[in-house]
């Protein structure tokens, strides 16, 4: 009896749990957790960033070899970097992830960076976003494009 309660209440979810489901995507090890970016600041606007959680569940070290969306002409990750006081964006040409490693992408750090964005970002819509893992091949994972991300501002002020 207790248990079918429980296993109802579970059921129930809201729709924002529901929501942070649809965002979940699990493909072989590689979990791709809350991945969402920042809706455009101007209809002009040519870069965008993701941010994200990656998880590997998997026994073996994975490698994160690239990132591409129909949405805009190129994607990579990036690492913003304190050059001096200067904040500067580094390429990350290979992301390791080590069995149970969490990497986060947040404002200030890791972002997946978008250039020649098609159109400007809605909040609201999704964003497909295809990430190439050595060993887990395709994730493909549907990004929600939300009105803000805090802290993210400020590094995306950036034109490349
Ligand atoms: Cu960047």
């Amino acid at each position: 009896m207790i248990t079918a309660m429980i296993t109802l209440r579970s059921l129930l979810l809201s729709p924002a749990a529901l929501l942070a489901l649809a965002a979940t995507a699990f493909a072989s090890d590689i979990m791709v957790m809350d991945a969402k970016a920042p809706a455009s600041l101007t209809p002009s606007a040519k870069t965008a960033a993701i941010y994200m959680v990656l998880m590997n569940h998997g026994m073996e070290t994975d490698v994160l070899q690239g990132v591409s969306t129909p949405a805009a002409d190129h994607a990579s990750a990036h690492r913003t970097i304190d050059d001096n006081g200067v904040m500067k964006m580094r390429e990350i040409e290979k992301l390791e992830l080590n069995p149970h490693d969490t990497v986060t992408f947040a404002p200030g750090g890791n972002h997946i960076m978008l250039m020649g964005l098609k159109a400007p970002l809605k909040a609201g819509d999704t964003l497909p976003l295809v990430m190439t893992f050595a060993k887990a091949g395709e994730v493909k994972i549907d990004v929600q494009v939300v009105d803000k991300v805090d802290g993210s501002a400020a590094e995306h002020e950036h034109s490349e």
